[in-house]
C-alpha cells in the first residue's frame, strides 16, 4: 500500500457514478456474498439486470479514494485454508467463494463452475494478492468475456491516464484489463492500476524484464525473468502472458512470412534464442514457473508469439507449430494445478477462423481460448476495431472464451480514452453476438427487452438498454431533441408516415378491431389500400400534400 501513499504527486481522477439510466444493485448469495449487477429500470415498471464489470465506481454513493485503493473484497475468503489454486480446490471437489460468486454472476450453479474449472475448461484469474478483484470466470460455457489493453510506452502516457483508462474501460464492460506498460515507472503504474482495479489484471512480464536489461534482449536471463515475475505476482497480477511456445526450431518457419513475427513478446524471445542459439528459458524452466504461479494462483495466458500478423500468414506452419507446444505446456501446468488459457491470433480471414478453435481445443484439452480479434482483413487501418470485431464475433461463436479488444488506433498509435471506449463497446457487441449465437438465454432476453422497447416506442428504455446509452440518446437528440419525441411513434430516419413499426402496429390494431387474424388483416388491409390506389387513378407518385 505504501507505494500509492508515497506518491502524493500522482492524483488520478476517475469517472464515478452510475451509467445513465441504470443503477447498481447487489444480489445476495446463499452464504451472504454480495454480487453486483446493473439494473435498468424501465418505463413500464419492469426492470432488466445486466452483468456488471464496473466495480464500486458506479455505486450510487461511490466513495472512491484512489490513494487507498478499492475495498479488499476477498480479504479473508481463504479463511486460513492452506494455499491452493482454484484448479486445485476444484479437483478436490471444493467449491470456493470465488466459484460461488461467479456462479451468481453467470446465473448457473456453483457445482457447474467447479466442474468446468476442474476440467481446465474454465479459469478464474484471481491472485490471492489481489483481494480487490471481483471474481469472474473465463470459459466457453460461460458468457464470452472481453479484455482491454492499456499501459504506457516509452513515448507517451502517464500513470494518471492509465488509471483513468482502467476505470473507464471497466465502466463500459471490460471483463479484464492488461497493463502493457513498457516505458518508465512500470512497477508504479501497475501498483496504481492493481490496487484500484475491480477486474483481474494481466501483464506480459517479459516487457518489464527487458526494461531491466536496458532493452537488449540478448541480456535477458531466466534469473532476471524469474525475479520480475515474482515481483509481479507479489503485487497482485492475476494472469500473465508467457511466450513459452516460441522454440528455437520454429523461428526459421517465420522467415518467408509477409509480416514475420509481430508479437512483441514473441520477437523478444526469438531474439534471445537466436543470440544464444539456445532453447527458450521460458520453455526449459517451465516447471519452476508453474511452481511460482501456483503459490499465488496466478493464471497462465500462454502467449502466441508466432501469431500471424497478416492475412497472408494466417494458419501457417509457424503458428500451428507453436500451438502444439502450448498444448504440451498446458498439460504440464494442469499437473501443477495451475490454471491456463491460450492466446490466439491475430489476423485471420473468415474462412480460416474455425480451424483455429478446433485445433486449439484438440491440442490443449479445451483450455479457454483468448484471441486478439482476429482481424478479418488488413485493408482498413483506423477501423481495425471493426475488421477485428468481425473475426472476434465469429471466433467467439465457435467457442473462444475471451476476446482481446482492438481499438481504432491499432497499428497506428497508443489508444486514448475515447479509443478505449470505442474498443470496449465494439467488443461487447462481438461477445454478445457470440453469446446469442451460442443460445445463451440471458443474451436473448436482453435483445428481446430492447426490441420490445423499440417496437413500443419507449425511446428512453431503448437508450438505457443499449451498450452505450449516452451516444444512443445524443444521436436521437440531434434531430428530435424535444422531450415529447421520446415517446413519439416515429424517429427522424423515416418520419411519421413511413415508420414500419408504426404501420405494423396499425395492422395489428386493424386486426383486433375487425376480429381478424393478422394474416387476414394484412389481406383485408391490402384490399382496402388497393381500392384506395385505384380510386386515386393508379398513380405511383402522388402530388406532395401538406403533412
Ligand atoms: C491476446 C491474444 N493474443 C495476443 N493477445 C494479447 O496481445 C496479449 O494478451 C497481450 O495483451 C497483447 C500483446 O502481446 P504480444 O504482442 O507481446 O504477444
Ligand atoms: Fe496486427
Amino acid at each position: 500500500m505504501t507505494t500509492l501513499e508515497n506518491e502524493s504527486a500522482i492524483t488520478p481522477t476517475v469517472t464515478t457514478g452510475p451509467i445513465t439510466g441504470s443503477r447498481k444493485v447487489y444480489h445476495q448469495t446463499e452464504s451472504g456474498l454480495r454480487v453486483p449487477a446493473r439494473r435498468i429500470d424501465l418505463s413500464n415498471g419492469e426492470h432488466f439486470d445486466v452483468y456488471d464489470t464496473s466495480g464500486p465506481y458506479t455505486d450510487d454513493d461511490a466513495q472512491i479514494d484512489v490513494h487507498s485503493g478499492l475495498h479488499r473484497l476477498r480479504a479473508g475468503w481463504a479463511d486460513g485454508r492452506e494455499h491452493n489454486t482454484q484448479l486445485g480446490w476444484a479437483k478436490q471437489g471444493v467449491i470456493t467463494r470465488e466459484m460461488e460468486y461467479v456462479a451468481a454472476r453467470e446465473r448457473c450453479s456453483p457445482e457447474f463452475v467447479r466442474d468446468e474449472v476442474a476440467r481446465g475448461r474454465a479459469v478464474i484469474p484471481a491472485n490471492r494478492k489481489h483481494p480487490e478483484t471481483e471474481p469472474m470466470i473465463i470459459g466457453k460455457n460461460f458468457l464470452v468475456k472481453i479484455n482491454a489493453n492499456m499501459g504506457n510506452s516509452a513515448v507517451w502516457s502517464s500513470v494518471e491516464e492509465e488509471v483513468d483508462k482502467m476505470v473507464w474501460a471497466t465502466r463500459w464492460g471490460a471483463d479484464t484489463i492488461m497493463d502493457l506498460s513498457t516505458g518508465k515507472r512500470i512497477h508504479e503504474t501497475r501498483e496504481w492500476i492493481i490496487r484500484n482495479s475491480p477486474v483481474p489484471v494481466g501483464t506480459v512480464p517479459i516487457y518489464q524484464a527487458l526494461e531491466k536489461v536496458n532493452g537488449e534482449p540478448e541480456k535477458l536471463s531466466w534469473e532476471v525473468y524469474r525475479d520480475t515475475i515474482i515481483e509481479q505476482c507479489e503485487q497482485g497480477v492475476d494472469y500473465v502472458t508467457v511466450h513459452a511456445g516460441v522454440l528455437l526450431r520454429y523461428i526459421p518457419l517465420t522467415a518467408r512470412r509477409v509480416t514475420g513475427i509481430v508479437s512483441r513478446g514473441g520477437s523478444i524471445m526469438a531474439a534471445w534464442c537466436l543470440a544464444h542459439h539456445k532453447e527458450s528459458f521460458l520453455y526449459t524452466n517451465f516447471a519452476e514457473l508453474c511452481e511460482i504461479l501456483r503459490e499465488y494462483d496466478v493464471t497462465f495466458s500462454l502467449g502466441d508469439g508466432l501469431r500471424p500478423g497478416s492475412i497472408a500468414d494466417a494458419n501457417d506452419r509457424a503458428q500451428f507449430a507453436e500451438l502444439e507446444t502450448l498444448g504440451e505446456l498446458t498439460h504440464i501446468a494442469r499437473e501443477h494445478d495451475v490454471q491456463v488459457m491460450i492466446e490466439g491470433p491475430g489476423h485471420v480471414p473468415m474462412h480460416k477462423i474455425k480451424e483455429n478453435v478446433e485445433l486449439e481445443e484438440k491440442l490443449t484439452g479445451e483450455a479457454p481460448f483468448y484471441t486478439l480479434g482476429p482481424l478479418a482483413t488488413d485493408i482498413a487501418p483506423a477501423y481495425d476495431h471493426i475488421t477485428s470485431a468481425i473475426g472476434a464475433a465469429q471466433i467467439g461463436w465457435y467457442g473462444t472464451a475471451m476476446l482481446c479488444y482492438v481499438t481504432p488506433k491499432e497499428h497506428l498509435g497508443l489508444p486514448n480514452r475515447d479509443d478505449v471506449k470505442t474498443g470496449v463497446i465494439t467488443y461487447k457487441i462481438a461477445a454478445h453476438a457470440a453469446d446469442l449465437a451460442k443460445g445463451h438465454q440471458y443474451a436473448q432476453e436482453w435483445d428481446d427487452e430492447l426490441s420490445k422497447a423499440r417496437f413500443e416506442f419507449r425511446w428512453n428504455d431503448q437508450f438505457n438498454l443499449s451498450l452505450d446509452p449516452d451516444t444512443a440518446r445524443s444521436y436521437h437528440d440531434e434531430t428530435l431533441p424535444a422531450e415529447p419525441a421520446k415517446t413519439a411513434h416515429f424517429c427522424s430516419m423515416c418520419g411519421p408516415k413511413f415508420c414500419s413499426m408504426r404501420i405494423t402496429q396499425d395492422v395489428r390494431k386493424y386486426a383486433e378491431e375487425h376480429g381478424l387474424s393478422t394474416v387476414e388483416a394484412i389481406e383485408a388491409g391490402m384490399e382496402e389500400k388497393s381500392n384506395e390506389f385505384a380510386e386515386q387513378g393508379n398513380k405511383v407518385y402522388l402530388p406532395v400534400l401538406d403533412q
